[in-house]
């Protein structure tokens, strides 16, 4: 047990019932949100204090409508996360799910935007909600390299004009309202279905239809452990729930 994983007989209890879940040894599928990344000083939306939705309001930037009404805004605060995630560093509990994959199959489904996961080592990322790094032009939809962020956050920023046309520059993630990339939700839907077991790590479970695949998981017979230290959405679908920090907990979880 790392040094600072909570020492209660209670949490000891539920390690042992998760550890025992994934001991069947098949592919392992890991689910993660942005909670994921929050000990690589990357700020998550909905944690008091740090979220970026308490000092953002979405609805204004991470919408299509924002884009259309704000677009150099929009454009400066995706630039400024873009360069808090290039430089945060992966993170324990991104290296654990990494090296999981010395002795099972993993596959990392995740709704985060940043690399971290990529980072740390996995091979296998499937992103439903696309990548802070893919930009592409927002008309004719061709990439589009906009060049390395810039380090002082701005409120304001005109994103860089298409060669093609009237186009500009947008971040390649999924904004609300706007579908998940198929063959990335189909391969994620796939992989949960055939699992051996799951592991839901730092997500407030708010978000659909990404949401939706730990009970995927649980109406299918499959294990469901979450790692979470506060409060989620999720409920029955759960068998075990580690209330600690990803990276306090997936290290002695994830290993052989
Ligand atoms: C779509 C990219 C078809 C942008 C994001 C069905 C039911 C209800 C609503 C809908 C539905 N279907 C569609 C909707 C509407 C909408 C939706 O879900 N709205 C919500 C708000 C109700 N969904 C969509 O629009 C999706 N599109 O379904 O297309 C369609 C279209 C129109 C109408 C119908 C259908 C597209 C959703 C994608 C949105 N884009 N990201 C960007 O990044 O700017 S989602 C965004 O939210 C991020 O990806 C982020 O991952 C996510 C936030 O969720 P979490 O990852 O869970 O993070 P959060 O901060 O909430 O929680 C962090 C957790 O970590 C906390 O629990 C905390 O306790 C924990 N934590 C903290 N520290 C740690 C930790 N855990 C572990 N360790 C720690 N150290």
């Amino acid at each position: 047990m790392s040094t600072d994983t909570p020492d209660t007989q209670e949490f000891r209890a539920a390690l042992s019932k998760a550890r025992h879940a994934l001991s069947g040894g098949g592919p392992l599928v890991v689910l993660s949100g942005a909670g994921m990344s929050a000990e690589s000083g990357v700020p998550t939306f909905r944690d008091a204090q740090t979220g970026l939705w308490e000092r953002y309001d979405p609805t204004e930037l991470a919408t299509p409508e924002a884009w259309l009404h704000d677009r150099d805004r929009v454009w400066a605060w995706y630039r400024w996360r873009e360069h808090l995630a290039s430089t945060a560093p992966p993170n324990a509990g991104h290296i654990a799910v990494a090296r999981a994959e010395r002795h099972r199959q993993v596959v990392v489904v995740t709704q985060n935007v940043d690399d971290l996961h990529e980072r740390a080592g996995s091979t296998v990322v499937h992103h439903l909600h696309g990548s802070l790094f893919a930009h592409r032009c927002d008309t004719c939809g061709e990439p589009m390299d906009p060049g390395p962020p810039s380090a002082a956050p701005v409120d304001h920023l005109e994103p860089p004009r298409c060669p093609r046309g009237d186009g500009r520059a947008r971040p390649g993630v999924v904004w609300f309202g706007e579908m998940l990339p198929s063959a990335a939700w189909e391969a994620s839907v796939s992989a949960v279905t055939g699992a051996s077991a799951v592991v839901v790590v730092g997500t407030s479970g708010l978000v659909h239809p990404a949401a939706s695949l730990p009970a995927l998981a649980a109406e299918t017979g499959i294990p469901v452990i979450e790692v979470n230290p506060g409060p989620s959405g999720l409920g029955r679908e759960v068998d075990v729930h580690l209330r600690a920090p990803a990276g306090r907990v997936l290290p002695d979880l994830l290993s052989d």
